[in-house]
């Protein structure tokens, strides 16, 4: 039997209907990857690291999964293509986007790779991350720092 493991999801939308994005985008997920577990609120944040008039929607979901990481970015990539992504961000340009899927834990699996960095290497940076993910998984372990959700937004706010 193919292990299941579980893995958390960050999506960020700031344009077209952006609510409608987040569900179209968890429902795609489910049917691709199995069941959302469970998923956060949709919350409200400022576009971070570029500027743009459009505010965006973010919230973290967790599934239940055999694929492996590889795979699972595979299915991220064609599900943001699907619901109408067409810019990719390279070189740290930030850009409007319908639908972002990052995958920020998979498991306690540390992936580095040319393609993926697992956990996604700035989500201890981000609010519109943390919060989300404090709100469904606090006592998860971040592998590469050993501490837990809750914990990396303690020190989120307090690095402020
Ligand atoms: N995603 C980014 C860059 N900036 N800002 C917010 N508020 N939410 C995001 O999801 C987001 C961002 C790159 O993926
Ligand atoms: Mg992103
Ligand atoms: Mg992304």
């Amino acid at each position: 039997m193919t292990k299941k493991n579980t893995v958390y999801l960050g999506l960020g939308t700031n344009s077209g209907n952006r609510e409608e994005n987040l569900m179209r985008a968890i429902e795609e997920l489910s049917h691709a990857l199995g069941n959302c577990i469970t998923k956060s609120r949709f919350i409200e944040t400022e576009p971070w690291g570029f500027d743009s008039e459009n505010k965006f929607l973010n919230c973290v979901a967790a599934f239940e999964t055999e694929k492996s990481p590889i795979e699972l970015l595979d299915t991220t990539e064609e599900i943001e293509r699907h619901l109408g992504r067409t810019t990719k961000s390279t070189g740290g340009i930030y850009h409007d986007r319908t639908i972002d899927i990052d995958i920020l834990l998979y498991g306690n699996k540390i992936v580095e790779s040319d393609r993926l960095t697992i956990p996604h290497p700035h989500m201890h940076k981000r609010d519109f991350v943390l919060e989300p993910l404090a709100e469904i998984a606090p006592h998860i372990i971040h592998p590469t720092t050993g501490k837990n959700i809750a914990s990396l937004l303690k020190e989120f706010y307090e690095s402020k």
